[in-house]
């Protein structure tokens, strides 16, 4: 090797511009504490920041920013779902993640695509026609359309699908969008730590302080830090925090699994969803085609990837697109999906005073990271459920009063 290369090589003269400040140190106390530094804490850490004014905040990470589910993700935004609660919220968050760019200068490669849930059977349909009017009555753009729409906007498409599980029509959302997922943990990072929130990476919340059912302050890796208020958002890591405080969620971790194929030219500028073959992709602006299918039926707490899942996929994708039997896998990956029984979050104030929990993201949660920090920093700021997160109270598994979105899942379960 050339000396003047090696010489770059061994300088420390020239580092990579940091994204964020890299603190020495934590400090003794925190008005806020939050434990997770996916995009739901780094949101909520910017937003208590930014809205309310709340910047004694510190994030821990375990690891290193965005490398749990927020950098795993295939990255799909949509508002298309059943319940009008439902609707409402990630309506919301579609709303905020317009601007984000632009309030972070940064490109988060926001791109609009439009978004297919195929539907194959007349239980489908039905479905779809109840989730295009509940959206329709929201404001939210979607409506049923038929396979002759389809084959025009997706002419590659075997709408018969082999002759396996022909399509009958499917329920087109044009907001629909992908984006960037490191960025949007980089952006709300970025911004947090511009408005004075201090974010430290590997660095582990290993107990929960908790005297007479008030929260106190955490031990971590690196010491121990007094706080009144912690927010719980560690999506896959939800039930270690909550045995911390005692606090039992219905939650489950299944591993869903994703993968990319190498680039290839493009095709594809939409979102396809097919609930029926347990199949979602899209084409990332590099050609790749992301691409996942339903969780591993079964919990456990891990990120290894299976053949099992690949092979599955493949088939499933070669039913609709016939052509891409040569196209290779380049990776695949997994994360650790916190999954509840109505596949709605659970989020707010919990019987625990100080403790607040964003949880139950399971395969669902990208789309709602603006929309999760913006009422999560008001709800922690105020020491009340925002009114946008009210159906989804941990409380409503005792009270029987579900949110059902098991219909508007991206895949069947
Ligand atoms: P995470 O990003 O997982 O962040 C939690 C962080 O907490 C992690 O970085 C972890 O290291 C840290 N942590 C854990 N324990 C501790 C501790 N004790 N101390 C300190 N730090 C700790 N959603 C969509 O809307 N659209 C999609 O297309 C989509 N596709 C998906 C595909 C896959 C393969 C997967 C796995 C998920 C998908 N999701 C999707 C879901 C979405 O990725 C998650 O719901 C969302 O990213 C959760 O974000 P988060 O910030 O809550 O969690
Ligand atoms: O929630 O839209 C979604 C989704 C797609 C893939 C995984 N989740």
């Amino acid at each position: 090797m050339p000396l003047r290369l090696l010489r770059f090589a061994l300088s420390h003269k020239h580092p990579e511009p940091p994204m964020f400040t890299e603190h020495d140190q934590l400090g003794k106390t925190y008005d806020v504490v939050i434990i997770g530094g996916g995009g739901h804490g780094l949101a909520a850490a910017y937003y208590l920041a930014r809205n309310h004014g709340i910047k004694n905040v510190c994030v821990l990470e375990k690891n290193y920013l965005g490398g749990g589910n927020t950098g795993r993700n295939t990255t799909i935004v949509r508002s298309n779902y059943l319940t009008p609660e439902g609707v409402a919220f990630y309506d919301r968050s579609v709303k905020l993640f317009q601007d984000l760019s632009q309030d972070f200068d940064l490109n988060l490669f926001y791109s609009t695509r439009g978004h297919f849930t195929l539907a194959h059977t007349d239980s489908a349909m039905r479905t779809m026609r109840w989730r295009a009017e509940v959206n329709k009555h929201l404001g939210v753009e979607s409506e049923v359309v038929d396979r002759d729409f389809i084959r025009r906007m997706v002419p590659e498409m075997d709408l018969d699908c082999s002759g396996h599980s022909p399509i009958h029509g499917a329920l087109y959302h044009k907001p629909g969008a992908v984006a960037r997922h490191d960025a949007v943990a980089w952006g709300y990072g970025r911004g947090a730590d511009m408005r004075g929130v201090e974010i430290f990476q590997k660095t582990e919340v290993t107990r929960i302080d908790v005297k007479h059912g008030k929260v106190r302050g955490v031990d971590t890796s690196r010491g121990y830090i007094s706080t009144p208020k912690v927010l719980c958002a560690v999506a896959g890591s939800t039930p270690r925090i909550t045995q911390m405080v005692g606090i039992r969620t219905p939650i489950v971790i299944q591993p869903l699994q994703a993968c990319v194929t190498e680039p290839i030219k493009p095709w594809l500028d939409t979102i396809i969803v097919s609930g029926s073959l347990h199949v979602y992709v899209s084409q990332s602006d590099r050609g790749e085609l992301v691409m996942g299918a339903s969780v591993d039926p079964y919990e456990i707490h891990s990120t290894r990837s299976t053949l099992d899942f690949t092979e599955g996929l493949t088939a499933h994708m070669l039913d609709m697109f016939p052509f891409l039997s040569n196209t290779k896998v380049n990776r695949q990956w997994a994360g650790m999906a916190d999954m509840t029984p109505d596949f709605a979050p659970i989020m707010g104030k919990t019987p625990i005073e100080g403790f607040y929990i964003d949880a139950g993201w399971g395969t669902w949660g990208f789309k709602a990271t603006p929309v999760c920090g913006e009422t999560m920093s008001y709800t922690v700021a105020h020491d009340q459920d925002h009114e946008l997160i009210r159906t989804f109270r941990l409380s409503r598994f005792k009270e029987l009063d579900l949110t059902g979105e098991k219909g508007a899942a991206s895949v069947g379960h």
